[in-house]
């Protein structure tokens, strides 16, 4: 009964941990791209081939049902891979779904008429590749619903998280807000569109304002979970082992996924 978690690398740990918080009893397989990562400066049919590849690799692990915590995987592949690729079995949910619901009180599979949104002005910080798709706005059109979103490339923030260097990032994140600024001057709600954001999301609030509301995704990915997983729990696939698998080499990863989460971490070869 394991659910699948795919990530670019290790920032999808986030997600994992507020996941595991939300449904305790159910086993979790976190496949990390660590060799390719990170996709928010590749090609979109580059992330495609990746993503597919490690979709396959976790429905092969038992997983029916797999949720991409890569938002620019999510951004890059998830629409295509659902169109054309995903056997009828299976099963791949995106982030931006549950934060689009976030937006408007709706659930993943509820397909009632959109309801009026408190927010009519949103700010998308999220990696170039997520920027450059467009598929957060996409996705509101595909629902109708009518905010004005102005979203904000943030370069360099995931790799000053992943080399530890916080007083970078902290630095990066606030020189994009600020430049996010002078596009929307503003904004009634933050989106944090990337999953290493939460952990700088106190930053985030600081320098837009503490009336900004921010959106973080991992707990908003969790209760969708949860929500889906009580209407469809067949989909809970045939798997039951717990595990941590990554296309880099498993020592160095666990090292790093460690230190990132400050908690033991071991990862195996995928
Ligand atoms: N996991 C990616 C995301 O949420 O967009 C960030 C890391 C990356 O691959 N750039």
């Amino acid at each position: 009964m394991a659910v699948g978690v795919f990530d670019s690398g290790l920032g999808g740990l986030t997600v994992l941990d507020a996941l595991q918080k939300r449904l305790p009893d159910v086993p979790f397989v976190y496949y990390a791209d660590s060799m390719n990562t990170p996709y928010g400066v590749r090609e979109p049919d580059d992330i495609y081939d990746l993503t597919t590849r490690g979709v396959a690799r976790l429905f092969e692990a038992g997983c029916d049902l797999v949720v991409l915590a890569c938002n620019t995987a999510s951004a890059a592949a998830l629409r295509r891979m659902q169109e054309s690729w995903i056997p009828p079995n299976k099963r791949v949910l995106g982030v931006f779904v549950p934060l689009i619901e976030a937006l408007t009180e709706r659930q993943w599979g509820d397909n009632s008429p959109p309801r009026e949104v408190a927010v009519k002005h949103v700010a998308l910080f999220a990696t170039p590749a997520t920027v450059s798709s467009r598929a957060f706005q996409r996705e509101l059109a595909f629902r109708a619903i009518g905010v004005d979103v102005e979203a904000q490339a943030c370069g360099g923030v995931v790799d000053a998280i992943e080399e530890g260097d916080m007083i970078l990032a902290e630095a990066l994140v606030r020189s994009h807000v600020d430049a996010l600024k002078r596009k929307m001057p503003s904004p009634d709600a933050a989106v944090l569109g990337c999953t290493h954001y939460p952990l700088m999301a106190e930053i985030f609030q600081q320098a837009l304002g503490e009336d900004v509301l921010v959106f973080s995704q991992a707990n908003l990915v969790a209760e969708s979970l949860a929500d889906y997983l009580e209407r469809r729990p067949e989909m809970l696939g045939q798997g039951t082992e717990r595990a941590f698998l990554t296309t880099g080499d498993p020592r160095k990863v666990s090292d790093r996924a460690t230190h990132f989460m400050r908690r033991k971490v071991t990862f195996e070869a995928a």
